[in-house]
């Protein structure tokens, strides 16, 4: 029974065995090991042209020389704020280069959301396009940041940063060091910047990457789609960062348009396509797809987000000759817990549904909700993982550090899943308040905040409500008596990224709270099932 095991530990670990972690190396030097052996072979092909390896480097230090340039220091932010895009990767390499830590952004955010992280992070730089300046423009501290555009920059704007390679300064980089500060809001609250370090990076690369037998077996002759958003962590580790170890060409899609994408794969033959659920649903069922050659996709990685058995299978019988697997990250967790062991260079069989197997070189466990006990195989509670991927901790906030990581080094994920049998993990639940609408973050306390602010709203919670297209959808709970559903619904839409939208709103008569005044938010999601039921 339960109560037996809890003496013993059950700790899973990966069917892979560990390895020798190159983790004193910066993350730059790293992700271009292979640059001796192979120069001239293709690392970004854009639409305007391929960048060979000796490019991407060249181009990176480069850029590194113009932002030291721009007195970019050790230590100093610099946020991304681009689309996919040969330059988001030379800044990113450039920050690494320097010392510096890139946080990126999305650029289709608001200026508020924008404001937020320029404030939370303290960048002295951003990168981006002319488009978006104007949205820079309405910080209150516009003077303590520059602004760089890749395009002719505008008034008070400088151009894309660029120096001489020999003006690169010397720079002595820690392990330690911060490098990339995406932001995410984890199990609770506001999006908080994620500091990860050259050693969490290298490390997750590694666990990916190297061995004998890799996890994830990337080639030089790879063509790798990025199509997901390198600004989030999953296309900038999965893509980004683990196809420049390997060798393999990165295909930069600037934006998504169904038809563009599978012109693409067809024409760059396409080998390993890293998905999000919705992706893997239309590459399943669209009747366009009929009309393109994608026998060259050997392998389809769909992660950050729950995928269907249904489309799963679906995308197996229409790409016969493709592995079809899931990968489990979390931004915290540096980024990957779990990955499909049908993509190792020695594949292992594996079952459909599950988000893969915990990753070589690190320990995960499943405690129960309430009592914190690590449990058996097949019993569902809270993923726990430990290893020298995770985060450092969040910028500047150690309650909410120490709330996610644990005094003996376990970061708790706040996702409810468990260990079968044959070690494969699978995600039943989400025990956090996160929403996501496909892959994207929605954080629930961003949008009360929001709601709260307004003088007409006395108490608000945002929670979950299921969405065939986009897995979930954020709904509003809202205590107000002279308000419309959508009054409700614009005032949000005017303040954040088109995907936080909330799609409906449900006027009650107070907000369910704990004594210490936390939401309930599962006798509201509850509540929400009972609704939609009647
Ligand atoms: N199934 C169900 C999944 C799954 C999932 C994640 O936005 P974040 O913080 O981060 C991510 C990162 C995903 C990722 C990174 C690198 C990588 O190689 C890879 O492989 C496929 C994936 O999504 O959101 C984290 C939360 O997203 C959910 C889960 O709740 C997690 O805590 N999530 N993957 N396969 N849900």
């Amino acid at each position: 029974s339960l109560q037996t095991q809890h003496n013993t530990t059950h700790i899973f670990r990966s069917k892979l065995p560990d390895i020798p972690l190159p983790s004193n190396l910066p993350l730059h030097t790293y992700c271009f090991l292979k640059l001796p052996e192979i120069p001239h072979r293709p690392c970004l092909i854009a639409s305007a042209r391929t960048y060979t390896y000796a490019d991407t480097y060249l181009a990176s230090r480069k850029v590194a020389a113009g932002m030291s340039r721009l007195g970019i220091q050790k230590g100093d932010v610099v946020m991304i704020l681009l689309c996919n895009s040969p330059e988001f990767v030379f800044t990113f390499m450039a920050a690494s280069m320097l010392g510096a830590v890139a946080t990126t952004a999305n650029p289709s955010f608001t200026p508020a959301e924008i404001s937020k992280q320029l404030a939370v992070s303290n960048a002295k730089l951003v990168v981006t396009l002319s488009a978006h300046v104007h949205k820079l423009n309405q910080h209150a501290h516009r003077h303590f940041f520059k602004v760089a555009t890749v395009d002719y920059p505008p008034e008070n704007c400088v151009s894309f940063p660029e120096g001489e390679e020999s003006e690169v300064p010397e720079v002595e980089i820690s392990a330690e060091d911060a490098v990339a500060m995406p932001f995410s809001s984890g199990t609770t609250g506001l999006a908080k910047g994620v500091v990860l370090t050259h050693k969490s990076l290298v490390t997750g690369v590694a666990q990916q990457m190297e061995g004998e037998n890799p996890h994830v077996y990337l080639k030089e002759e790879d063509v790798v789609l990025c199509v997901l958003p390198l600004f989030h962590i999953f296309s900038m580790h999965s893509v980004m960062m683990c196809a420049l170890r390997a060798g393999s060409a990165i295909l930069l899609i600037e934006k998504f348009e169904m038809r563009a994408m599978l012109e693409a794969i067809e024409r760059h033959r396409v080998t390993v396509a890293i998905m999000v659920p919705p992706l893997v649903v239309a590459l399943a069922k669209n009747k366009a797809v009929e009309e393109y050659d994608l026998s060259s996709i050997r392998m389809v990685m769909s992660g950050a987000a729950p995928l269907g058995q249904q489309a799963e299978e679906a995308l197996r019988n229409r790409l016969p000759n493709a592995i079809v697997g899931q990968g489990y990250g979390m931004t915290e967790g540096g980024p990957v817990l779990a990955m499909c062991l049908g993509f190792a260079k020695y594949p292992f069989p594996t079952k459909s549904g599950s988000c893969g197997t915990v990753i070589r070189n690190a320990e995960l466990k499943v405690i129960h909700l309430q009592t914190s006990f690590p449990l058996p195989r097949n019993h569902p509670g809270e993923i726990c993982i430990r290893g020298q991927q995770i985060m450092k901790g969040y910028l500047n906030d150690e309650k909410a550090t120490a709330a996610t990581i644990d005094a003996d080094g376990w970061l708790h994920t706040g996702d409810i899943g468990y260990v079968d049998d044959d070690d494969e993990i699978f995600l039943v639940d989400r025990a956090k308040e996160l929403i996501k609408f496909k892959a994207f973050q929605v954080p629930p306390a961003e949008l009360e905040d929001l709601l709260m602010s307004h003088p007409s709203i006395a108490d608000a919670a945002v929670v979950p409500q299921n969405d065939d297209a986009a897995g979930e959808v954020p709904v509003a709970f809202v205590v107000s008596y002279d308000l419309t559903e959508e009054a409700v619904k614009d005032f949000i839409a005017k303040r954040v990224v088109f995907y936080k939208r909330l799609h409906k709103v449900y006027f009650v008569q107070s907000i369910p709270k704990s004594h210490t005044g936390k939401i309930l938010r599962r006798e509201l999601r509850a509540k929400l099932a009972r609704i939609i039921h009647n």
